[in-house]
């Protein structure tokens, strides 16, 4: 049989990024599948939480046919904290931080290797409902991936690379959330998201495939193929917190017009333990947080920093 877990020269696992990270969705679940059968018994430890959790706590559902929820400011006591952080953060890092590959956005400002467990970043994703919330959509007690902050400004060029509609391919399912930390109406550049349904009706329709030719779709074949009704722009107040799905939602964002107040967020993005972004041996090596997890740390938790 063939072998899938060969690496590169690089030291990327060769089926995963010439075959199945990017490719079509089909291949991609079954790539999943196959990771998921070599985690074994960890992960239906997860699956069977996640159930539990499902059963028994039905706050902030994100609904599958939609794949996103928008939740208001107030929600979720430590927003105003990661509002103030992120603005205190931007400010103080701003001359010193080294542009990344995109001019209309500037990720990295926060500096994930110093979180302490007071940080209203970590608390706010450690929260039970917050993860029971994840884990009922996923099915599955997620991986917490990454923690950061952003700003959206306007760029001269052209919208490109994620300005455009497109799905992340580095899960076939996953959840981020943004925390809007300034004021988003449309010229700051809202997040806008296309519900899942209609984001499967399209990817069928133009035969989409993840990372590959065509990855980035333009408005108006999205326009012409499921009209404007399933396509939201999340604008909001600071606080607002929006968990979306951003593998199974065509979704972009970041297009700041000229004269338009720039975009800050607290951003997090939860992955199933069989991610893309993991090794095929799983994400116990690798998972960003792993290092933060304590003996007094519920199972629960210990998990979603993919210590267990
Ligand atoms: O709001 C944005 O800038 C788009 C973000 C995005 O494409 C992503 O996080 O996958």
């Amino acid at each position: 049989m063939k072998n899938l877990f060969r690496t590169n020269k690089q030291g990327h696992n060769k089926a995963l990024w010439n075959y199945f990270v990017k490719g079509t969705p089909r291949r991609r679940q079954w790539y999943a599948a196959r990771l998921g059968a070599k985690q074994g018994a960890p992960l239906d430890a997860r699956q069977r939480l996640a159930k539990e959790l499902a059963a028994s706590n039905d706050s902030h559902e994100i609904p599958h046919r939609d794949g996103f929820a928008v939740l208001p400011p107030g929600t979720f006591p430590e927003v105003d904290d990661i509002v103030g952080t992120a603005r205190e953060i931007i400010a103080a890092r701003e001359s010193e931080i080294t542009p990344g590959n995109k001019d209309f956005l500037q990720q990295g400002y926060l500096d994930a290797a110093h979180l302490s467990d007071d940080s209203p970043f970590l608390r706010f994703a450690l929260r039970d409902d917050v993860i029971a919330a994840i884990a009922r959509y996923l099915g599955v007690v997620p991986v917490l991936a990454k923690i950061d902050v952003w700003k959206s400004d306007n760029a001269p060029s052209q919208h490109h690379a994620s300005q455009l509609y497109h799905c992340d391919w580095d899960d076939t399912t996953q959840l981020k959330i943004f925390i809007y930390a300034s004021d988003v109406d449309t010229a700051s550049g809202p997040l806008t998201l296309m519900e899942a349904e209609a984001s499967d009706k399209l990817r069928a329709s133009i035969g989409y495939t993840y990372g590959r030719k065509g990855y980035r779709v333009s408005d108006e074949v999205a326009d012409r193929v499921v009209g404007r009704e399933p396509q939201h722009e999340v604008t909001g107040a600071a606080g607002t917190a929006v968990l979306a799905d951003t593998s199974r939602c065509f979704h972009y964002g970041s297009r700041v017009q000229q004269g338009g107040q720039p975009r800050l967020v607290g951003f997090f993005q939860f992955v199933t333990p069989t991610s893309f972004l993991f090794p095929p041996e799983g994400y116990k090596q690798t998972a960003p947080y792993r290092g933060l997890a304590r003996d007094d740390h519920s199972e629960l938790v210990r998990m979603v920093l993919g210590a267990v």
